[in-house]
């Protein structure tokens, strides 16, 4: 171990201990020896540890000097493995909270009882932390709201919701006067699921009155920075939003740069450097010569660009969509001429897997279809839970059918233009087998099998049941791979490309589940298996008529799993769904 990692460690071993209460002249000890030895030089201590004589530094006793050898020898110390186990896990992590050091948690904790976040959040609701000798209002006010900051800033965001707060703030930019130019970079413009900030890239004539406008939106809680060109802001939910302004020269090169993601541009830099050119946020310029790229950029010493598409040109490259930009490959594929023609949103002509009142969802068939109308879908399939989904009012075998009849006299009646196909979503039961009979699968135009119950079983058992499910000649699609809630809950553990080569083999198709909340399957599986001959649909999951417009997350992850529009069953139009689902049914 170095003596970075000792020092660490000490620390650490002063905290817990200050924790749990002890005595305060031990607990100085570890702090001091912790800086005693961070001041050393690396090769001093070294030789001091090698030669046994660290104990001749001040503030490095007998005892700390043992644990001290103990940690640089083997790594581990018996000592601090003890001492982590014996305190609650929920005192460390009130440690994170602004404002509240370990001595007043050991009060907190000694006092009152409170050993968890939220049981402080509990008590301090209640009055009681500001009633306890040492705290008072004032003190109880600030950690509330370091409980409340906490969760909102440590997090990141569903892109879904990022997109929500950047949309407004975007359209306001390119509305303003001297605004020449305004994008949205960063992850939510590559269509990450998940967004860490927001990033704006602003090309304008005047500087000041963009900034006046950034910093003054509503919603904002805190300007947290505000330099010349750049500010950034937090606003009421937690997210935070950076701007950059530059002038319109550099305006495609800011916006490349921003975009990201890192990885792909380290590769670009590379690629620049191998012609003798320095890419940056400034500009394309000659890596040679006197001055920083800075300098060179607004000398106007480089490559001339107002497009993106510039930059990638002049670096031989076709211009490549943000959301392939992940540094996996999509430089050799542009270098080639080989980007695929990603699906786009306008391409989709329906959606399945969509719930109405019958099972979970808010609304009914008639709403579900006319929203689906005014999408200019061609299509809707209806897929509500099947029976063992009891928390989500799965239907029986009796509703099922008399929800079949309801779409049949709700297609002929010609009320809508959009068609209804009559689906399930089908629970996969914990050994493979399906929640319905053949019989009543049979009726149907096609069927979701997923999982939603026996979360914890293990990888093997869990793919070996979604394998048998897959191999059901009624299965038309595979919901939801994993099952995880992104920023919530993992997936349940299932081995994908076993679980891939299995909807392969038996043509059926797996969704890329749209909800903003799941994205499963995950993007990084999909342009494998497409290559490999899997088929997407990608479903909203819809629980209302506002959530089909989930499909846009959806088409963000598709895109990112390099999908184009013959890999995406749900871009074929009517007549060619009906021929689909019409010879599966034939074959089985
Ligand atoms: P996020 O916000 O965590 O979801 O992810 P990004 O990709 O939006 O990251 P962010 O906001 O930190 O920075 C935006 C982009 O700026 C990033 O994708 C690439 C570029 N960038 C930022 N810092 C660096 C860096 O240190 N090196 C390189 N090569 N690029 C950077
Ligand atoms: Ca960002
Ligand atoms: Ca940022
Ligand atoms: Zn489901």
């Amino acid at each position: 171990m170095t003596k970075n990692e000792i020092a660490e460690i000490l620390a650490d071993i002063g905290t817990l201990m200050e924790l749990k209460g002890e005595n305060p002249f031990k607990i100085r000890a570890y702090a001091g020896g912790a800086r005693a030895i961070e001041a050393l030089e690396n090769d001093e201590f070294e030789r001091l540890v090698a030669e046994g004589k660290i104990d001749t530094i001040k503030g490095i006793g007998e005892a700390l000097a043992a644990k001290i050898a103990e940690l640089h020898a083997t790594g581990r110390l018996g000592f601090y493995d003890t001492l982590k186990a014996s305190i609650e896990p929920g005192l460390v992590e009130m440690l994170r909270i602004p404002g509240l050091g370990p001595k007043k948690i050991a009060a907190l904790h000694k006092e009152l009882g409170i050993a968890s976040i939220s049981a402080l959040e509990a008590a301090c609701k209640e009055g009681r932390v500001a009633a306890l000798a040492g705290f008072g209002e004032k003190t109880q006010e600030k950690l509330l709201e370091g409980i409340r900051n906490r969760e909102a800033y440590s997090r990141r965001h569903l892109w879904w919701d990022a997109y929500q707060v950047a949309a407004p703030i975007l359209r306001g930019l390119q509305a303003l006067g001297p605004v020449k130019r305004a994008e949205i970079a960063g992850s939510l413009r590559r269509g990450m699921e998940t967004v860490g900030d927001l990033d704006f890239i602003v090309a304008a004539s005047e500087v000041a009155p963009v900034m006046d406008w950034f910093v003054a939106n509503p919603g904002i809680k805190e300007v947290t920075a505000r330099g010349d060109t750049k500010a950034s802001v937090r606003f009421e939910g937690g997210i935070q939003a950076d701007l950059r302004i530059v002038p319109p020269e550099q305006f495609a090169f800011a916006l490349h740069h921003f975009t990201g993601s890192k990885d792909h541009n380290v590769l670009m830099r590379q690629r620049a450097l191998d012609r003798g050119l320095s890419l940056s946020e400034w500009g394309l310029v000659p890596a040679a010569g006197e001055g920083t790229a800075k300098e060179k950029a607004s000398q106007n010493k480089g490559v001339a660009v107002t497009e993106e598409a510039g930059v990638f040109a002049a670096l031989d490259l076709a211009f490549v969509p943000p959301e392939l930009r992940e540094g996996l490959g999509e430089i050799e594929a542009a270098e080639k001429g080989e980007l695929p023609k990603l699906v786009e949103l306008p391409q989709l002509k329906g959606a399945f897997h969509n719930h109405t009142t019958a099972s979970d969802g808010r609304n009914t068939l008639s709403e579900m279809t006319a929203a689906a109308e005014a999408l200019g879908w061609e299509y809707l399939g209806i897929a509500d839970h099947s029976k063992s989904s009891r928390q989500a009012n799965g239907l029986t075998e009796d509703r099922l059918v008399k929800q079949i009849e309801e779409i049949g006299a709700l297609n002929a009646s010609g009320k809508y233009k959009t068609r209804v196909f009559t689906g399930t979503e089908c629970d996969i039961l914990p050994d493979g087998s399906l929640d319905f009979e053949d019989a009543i699968l049979a009726k149907l135009d096609y069927v979701v099998v997923s999982v939603h119950s026996s979360f914890s079983q293990d990888e093997e058992t869990m793919t070996r049941r979604i394998i048998r499910a897959v191999e059901n000649p009624r299965a038309t699609m595979l919901g939801h791979l994993t099952g995880r809630i992104l920023l919530e809950r993992e997936g349940y553990r299932v081995d994908a490309s076993k679980v891939i080569d299995a909807a392969i083999a038996n043509g059926v198709v797996i969704e890329l589940n749209a909800s903003p909340y799941r994205l499963d399957m995950d993007w990084r599986h999909w342009r494998r298996a497409a290559e490999r001959g899997l088929k997407c649909s990608i479903n909203p999951d819809a629980h209302s008529t506002a959530g089909l417009s989930a499909v846009k997350t959806g088409i963000n992850s598709a895109r990112k799993g390099w999908l184009t529009r013959d890999d995406v069953v749900n871009t074929l139009p009517l007549a060619k769904v009906e021929a689909w689902l019409a010879g599966k049914r034939g074959r089985r």
